[in-house]
């Protein structure tokens, strides 16, 4: 950046090179920049199978780590309360355009700060509080802000949920149709952090049309598959639709609300003023990248391989008799059932990690185990297809998880795997990897 002190009106010239250099962070704050730079390596030397989490582009984190984040910008474009938001106003107008244009939606609110605030926003819109509400059951592969009573949604709103069918695993839709004729709820909420399968959103809308419910669906999970055609979109069939970017839409940490056009003054209010503040700039510049992204026809081919390679993952476990929740996959993540391999979640995920295995424990239907401990282990493969794991890779990483799985406490096992989950990372570094 140059000033030139001499004129009269003063005028910058900004540098148009990378916003990104590294040295600032590194010169004034070695502690913080050490642990920045620890989690990048462990996060290049480990495989993630945490199925919520990817990899995001450098343009993605050059849009984060820019100066928008300066900006004050409450209101929406056009309709701001402070001045200076012309630059803003233009970027916010694109993040919508191409949300719209990424999921074919008449009106995308783009500021929800993440997906919880995103189904805050959605239910304040449509619902006065006491309402009753009908979500799928946390344990059997929901979302907190579904309905849990620990969550503002079961606080705020008398939840009832359907679950899965105890022997398919498979979503009763039978069940949520009479369940939906007898409780009546103001709302019905599709959508999962932990289901394998294709949710028929075109079954939920006729559903709710039937009970005089309005359709909410929380695509948070499958926001990518359903931009890049892996999955049936939501959008024909739901009054609202609520997601997050960084999850297999591959974004920053972030939420949006999609929606018919009528509706979109309320869910506006909602967001702002009705539940937050000023919204994040920076982060809704890199919303405007991914959705860019995920315009690309590659994007298509990255959805289209998540899925088969999920599918490599429960097909090789299913062969090595391990018991897979509803017998495989048709989306980005894997349920394993412990029962038979007399191991908790929290033992597989701890001696996963100890090989460089990342992947979190989390409750089966039917659980009757705790969250912290839980008998199910979730898969997912956003991340690591994001590095480009081959086929062929993704099995090498199926057969280690089960090797590891056998024999949890075999140091030979562990070193083994590492050894193998460190060559599959150096032939596969996460974007930006040689930049710090
Ligand atoms: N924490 C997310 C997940 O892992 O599914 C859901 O909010």
């Amino acid at each position: 950046m140059q000033v030139d002190h001499k004129r009269t009106t003063l005028y910058i010239t900004v540098s148009m090179e990378s916003p990104l250099c590294g040295d600032a962070l590194r010169s004034f704050d070695p502690e913080l920049f050490n642990l920045v730079q620890r989690e990048h390596q462990r996060q290049a030397e480990t495989v993630d199978l945490i199925a919520s989490e990817n990899h995001v582009s450098m343009a993605v984190r050059e849009a984060l780590g820019s100066l928008l984040t300066d900006k004050y910008a409450e209101g929406y474009p056009g309709r701001r309360y402070y001045s200076g938001c012309g630059v803003v106003d233009e970027v916010e107008s694109l993040a919508i355009a191409r949300a719209k244009d990424v999921f074919g939606a008449e009106h995308a609110n783009v500021q929800p700060h993440s997906g919880s605030q995103a189904n805050f926003a959605a239910y304040l819109a449509l619902l006065p509080t006491g309402s009753t509400i009908l979500g799928m059951d946390l344990s059997h592969g929901g979302h907190l802000t579904h309905g849990a009573e620990v969550s503002f949604s079961g606080k705020f709103f008398r939840a009832a949920t359907y679950g899965v069918n105890r022997k398919t695993h498979v979503i009763d839709y039978e069940h949520v149709r009479s369940l939906a004729l007898h409780q009546r709820p103001a709302l019905i909420i599709a959508g999962a952090s932990s289901y394998p399968r294709v949710i028929d959103f075109a079954v939920f809308g006729e559903i709710a049309r039937e009970a005089g419910a309005l359709l909410m669906v929380d695509s948070a999970h499958i926001a990518g598959l359903i931009a890049g055609e892996a999955h049936p979109s939501p959008v024909p069939h739901a009054d609202i639709v609520t997601g997050t970017t960084q999850k297999t839409l591959r974004g920053p940490r972030g939420g949006f609300i999609l929606s018919k056009a009528e509706l979109g003054a309320r869910i506006d209010s909602a967001v702002f003023p009705g539940s937050q503040g000023g919204p994040l700039m920076h982060v809704i510049a890199a919303k405007a990248v991914c959705f860019q992204e995920a315009l690309l026809s590659s994007f298509k081919e990255y959805a289209q391989a998540v899925v088969s390679n999920a599918r490599i993952i429960a097909e090789e476990l299913l062969d090595a008799d391990l018991r897979v929740v509803s017998g495989g996959t048709d989306n980005h993540l894997v349920l394993i059932d412990l029962a038979n391999l007399n191991m908790t979640g929290k033992e597989a995920q701890d001696a996963l990690e100890r090989a460089g295995i990342v992947a979190n424990r989390n409750k089966i239907p039917y659980d009757t185990r705790s969250a912290m401990i839980a008998g199910g282990l979730r898969l997912g493969t956003p991340a690591i297809t994001t590095r480009g794991f081959t086929p062929e890779e993704v099995r090498t990483v199926s057969r280690d998880i089960i090797a590891v799985l056998r024999e949890p406490s075999s140091n030979s096992v562990r070193d083994r795997v590492r050894g193998s989950v460190l060559e599959m990372c150096r032939r596969h570094p996460i974007p930006g990897a040689d930049s710090l």
